[in-house]
């Protein structure tokens, strides 16, 4: 996969992944600035295995006239039992397009990472691969896999700017922060 985001962040693991994996104002903020609407968020659960599982729908803004002007999205998220509270957390996110041409050919798999560099640091990564259910002819795969990464790339440097943004809130006037 590709390396999207790595960075360490002036923010306890817990509170990123608060930040990221709950239904914070944060999220809620950042979609809205993506232009994601719609969202709706199931509660994080057990499964057999002792992962977590979650899963959200919510309608995603595309700016290309070729593609079309929207897509509903599927995002299944699983929280590995390997995570430690505080510690470390590793978040596996399949999300599926379903209204943009050739869906049905492939999906996004994001791993995060978030681990604890301190009390009140940790460091964020993010990788990313364009998964394939089925082969497409050469032309169509190198399409997807071009607008893929291009609304990824875009999708992440926002993401890191914003937590950049939340960092500097959150610790500004010191106290408790
Ligand atoms: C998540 C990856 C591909 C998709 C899109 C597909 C175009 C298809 C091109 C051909 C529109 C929030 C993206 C960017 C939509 C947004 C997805 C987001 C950013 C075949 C004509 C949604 C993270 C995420 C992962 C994958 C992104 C899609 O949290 O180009």
């Amino acid at each position: 996969g590709r390396l999207y985001l790595n960075r360490v962040f002036h923010l306890s693991a817990g509170k990123m992944f608060e930040l990221l994996f709950s239904e914070s104002s944060f999220i809620r903020r950042f979609m809205n600035v993506r232009k994601i609407t719609n969202a709706s968020f199931n509660a994080w659960q057990k499964d057999a295995s002792g992962n977590r599982k979650r899963s959200l729908n919510y309608t995603i803004t595309i700016s290309n006239p070729l593609i079309g002007k929207f897509s509903t999205a599927t995002e299944n998220q699983t929280l590995y039992k390997e995570s430690r509270e505080g510690q470390y957390y590793h978040v596996e996110s399949e999300v599926y397009t379903h209204d943009v041409p050739y869906h049905d050919y492939f999906y996004t798999q994001n791993r995060y990472y978030i681990i604890s560099s301190s009390k009140r640091k940790c460091r964020l990564r993010v990788y990313t691969d364009v998964k394939y259910k089925k082969q497409p002819w050469g032309l169509v795969k190198s399409f997807i896999t071009k607008n893929s990464w291009s609304g990824i790339q875009d999708y992440f440097r926002q993401l890191e700017t914003e937590l950049l943004e939340e960092e500097a809130e959150m610790n500004q006037g010191g106290g408790d922060s």
